[in-house]
């Protein structure tokens, strides 16, 4: 294989195979969340990252797996699924092997890669922390603080997949830590299992009211703790494979008006605080009630999904989003994008559009669509958010109306 490591020195490319394992080892775990929750820019570095780190240890084979991916995630769009289970077996394959061939790194694997979830112990008793620790520490990388503040600091720096907090703690107390982890963003949805030595019943029913996941008695016992944990990790995983279908259109893959919702909320908030433009373009297809009378639905849906890939590919940059709205309409949103350049976005996918005829049975069809495209820097006023992203959504609407009278097959502007 020529590649240009071939010119490393042995002991450097083993360095490198070592260092290899502790950078990419949990990059499988990272992808699929970052998959599920269709952050397509956090996967996009991920792979990214993996296919440099590949090639720097001579991989080719999983190098060539992760450059079919990289476009696909840089243009926002989910890769099929056997793209990723193919990487994921070569990964796999590639770490087991560098595991394998050196004791050293052997144990690198054994420590960093087996141990997918990391769990966190808030507990101000030593002991206690020692038991849980080397209670979990088998199946999990076990993170500790011995106070509320310690933990909450961790659980904000770290992917925390489970917390187990004790009740009765000097300083702030396991309620008021549980009340803390519900508020901030990047630690409100992990499972937190209360530990406690008292039996009240009233202890019990508050955890839970404060959105407690569930409750266990000390003292420990290993394989409660363990069962326990393991049941809350595989509910969580289940609840966001839960969401990812929620916000996912089920026939064209892109996200749908809830995912559209969602990031239009905090693309909206991110504009008004930087004061930056906002873009967004709506595109209906021409006559698509024609076009299902005349091919039937199941070619319809055909021409949907093709529309939402040309939209896909059209869009500039890995941070814009496109969704399906509804039916035969599809959203774009364009942070931090001019008026001239959401125009001119909306003028290549236009184009596209007219000149991709779609491939049904045995015959290709040409299709049109009108699309209306604008920009907004929101400002920060008493006026609610939601009311004004209404607003903005209803001109370009109208701007969509016009764009129909005017004899569809054109973009709009707002
Ligand atoms: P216009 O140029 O004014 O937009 O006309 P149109 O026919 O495209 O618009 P209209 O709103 O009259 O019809 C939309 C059509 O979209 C009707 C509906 O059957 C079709 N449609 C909506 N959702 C789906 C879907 O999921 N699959 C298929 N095949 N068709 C759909
Ligand atoms: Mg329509
Ligand atoms: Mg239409």
């Amino acid at each position: 294989m020529e590649t240009q490591n071939d010119y490393n020195p042995p002991d450097l490319v083993a360095m490198l195979r070592s260092e290899f394992i502790k950078a990419q080892c949990s990059t499988i775990a990272k992808l699929q969340e970052a998959l599920s929750t269709l952050n397509y820019k956090v996967a996009h570095l991920l792979v990214h990252t993996l296919k440099g780190n590949a090639g720097l240890i001579n991989e080719s084979t999983l190098v060539k797996l992760a450059l079919d991916i990289v476009p696909i995630l840089k243009a926002g769009q989910m890769p099929e699924k056997s793209m990723i289970e193919s990487l994921e077996i070569e990964l796999d394959r590639v770490l087991k092997d560098i595991a394998t061939s050196s004791p050293a790194a052997q144990s690198e694997t054994d420590v960093q890669c087996k141990l997918k979830y990391n769990v966190l112990v808030i507990d101000d008793s030593p002991l206690e922390i020692m038991a849980a620790k080397a209670m979990l520490s088998k199946s999990y990388n076990v993170f500790t603080a011995l106070n509320s503040e310690d933990g909450i600091a961790i659980a904000r720096k770290n992917e925390i997949n489970i917390i187990l907090l004790d009740l009765n703690m000097p300083g702030k107390s396991g309620f008021e830590t549980l009340s803390d982890l519900k508020r901030f963003p990047e630690t409100s949805k992990i499972p937190v299992i209360m530990a406690t030595g008292s039996e009240s019943s009233y202890d019990e029913e508050r955890a839970l009211e404060l959105g407690a996941s569930d409750f266990i008695s000390k003292p420990f016992v290993a394989s409660i703790i363990n069962l326990r944990v393991n049941m809350h990790l595989q509910l969580r995983e289940y609840i966001k494979s839960v969401e990812k279908q929620s916000l996912m259109d089920g026939l064209t893959g892109i996200g749908n008006r809830r995912a559209f919702e969602q990031s239009m909320r905090i693309e909206w908030s991110r504009a008004t605080r930087k004061s930056e433009w906002l873009g967004m373009i709506i595109l209906d297809i021409d006559f698509f009630k024609k076009f299902n009378d005349t091919h039937g639905h199941l070619n319809g849906d055909i021409c949907l999904k093709a529309v939402a890939d040309i939209m896909v590919k059209s869009v500039a940059r890995g941070y814009d989003y496109v969704f399906r709205w509804g039916g035969e309409e599809f959203v774009a949103v364009l942070p931090d994008t001019s008026p001239e350049g959401v125009v001119a976005v909306a003028e290549r996918i236009h184009k596209n559009i007219a000149n991709t005829p779609i491939k049904i049975a045995n015959e290709t069809v040409s299709i049109t669509a009108s699309l209306s495209a604008g920009a907004i820097v929101p400002k920060p006023d008493q006026v609610d958010e939601k009311t004004k992203q209404d607003e903005f959504f209803t001109k370009l609407d109208e701007a969509l109306y016009r764009a129909k009278e005017k004899g569809r097959n054109r973009v709009e502007i707002l």
